[in-house]
């Protein structure tokens, strides 16, 4: 087997009143020890996101402090992505996949484990809104394709094309010298995962993506899929998941971090963990990203990737804290 480093650059991970630099260290061998940030405590109510979005954090905010509680947040944050051309891996200006449709997946989950999703849903904005509407009125937990669609406009969603023309472009240009092959790192970026804890403690989640650039038409993620893109446990705690979505599939690996957090472990260790599990699937094929955040009943919060340049947003009482995730891997 290949050695690997895991290498770390010095990072702060902060999270309410108490920020504790990262350990630093350079080469921890092939054991998957990494460091662990020191204790992390959160007054509530918090909000944590994937990537750097300041505007779904502050509007999950916002919620909070009129009076909405955790799902209320989650939602009204996600949607911010959604609706935001800008970013092309979620709702609005989403990439197609390689035929040219924009589809998108999501997902929430309450603090009493209740949990909707839509699946390869069209010309709508806000698939978080939909899956809401899976989750509290319907007896179901997920929708897909055209019966989504068609539950979403008797929920009084309005159809709208969702391909802008900048990414359709893109897709164009892509067309041209792709060889008909999905993109599966940096442009896959942005998704946006989000957990929040409100004044009563409790917990929810919500995920929401155009998936995989250029996918094959039908193709699914990890995003909608509970346990895999989303997972909460308001016993213990969130976590949620970026990247390639395959590989958290394979792994469970929101429900496996809300486990190993049960289990005793740190938001922070479990989240390494759910990414050293992935990475021993793979250890030949590192080409690829998984992000994972997760925060636990206390607030305490962590994050971690395969690939550099991840960071995730918290938002507390103190403010807005972009939170680097420190690790990564190269061959
Ligand atoms: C997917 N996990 O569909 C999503 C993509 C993603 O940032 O997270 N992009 O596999």
């Amino acid at each position: 087997m290949k050695r690997r480093h895991f290498l770390k650059n010095s990072g702060v991970v902060t999270a309410g009143l108490i920020a504790t630099p990262m350990v630093t260290s350079a080469d921890e061998k092939n054991t998957g020890k990494m460091g662990t940030p020191g204790p992390i405590k959160a007054q509530f109510p918090i909000v944590i996101a994937t990537w750097n979005v300041p505007n779904a954090t502050a509007r999950a905010w916002e919620t909070l402090q009129e009076g909405g509680n955790s799902l209320d947040a989650v939602e009204q944050g996600v949607m911010m992505e959604e609706a935001d051309e800008e970013n092309q891996s979620v709702g609005k200006g989403g990439r197609p996949d390689r035929d040219g449709n924009v589809t998108l997946d999501a997902c929430i989950m309450d603090k009493d484990g209740n949990c909707g999703a839509v699946v390869y849903l069209q010309n709508i904005v806000h698939p978080v809104s939909v899956a809401r509407k899976v989750m509290q009125d319907t007896p179901h937990v997920m929708l897909a394709g055209k019966g989504a669609e068609k539950f979403a406009y008797e929920k009084g969603f309005e159809k709208e094309e969702l391909l802008t023309e900048k990414s359709r472009q893109e897709w164009l240009e892509w067309k041209e010298t792709s060889k008909y092959r999905p993109v599966i790192n940096i442009e896959n970026h942005d998704t946006i995962g989000m957990l929040a804890i409100d004044q009563n403690g409790d917990i929810a989640g919500a995920c929401t993506t155009s998936g995989m650039a250029y996918k094959i038409e039908g193709r699914v993620g990890d995003s909608p899929i509970i346990g895999a893109g989303l997972f909460v446990d308001n016993e213990v705690g969130g976590a949620t998941a970026t990247g390639v979505g395959e590989e958290v599939v394979r792994t469970v690996g929101s429900f496996l971090i809300v486990e190993l957090m049960r289990q005793g472990k740190s938001p922070q260790d479990a989240c390494e963990e759910g990414v050293r599990r992935i990475i021993a699937k793979n250890r030949d094929k590192l080409d690829f990203q998984i992000g994972f955040i997760a925060v636990n009943k206390q607030g305490e919060t962590g994050g971690y990737c395969i690939q550099p340049g991840f960071t995730y947003r918290t938002y507390t009482r103190d403010g807005h804290v972009n939170n680097p995730s420190d690790s990564y891997i190269t061959p």
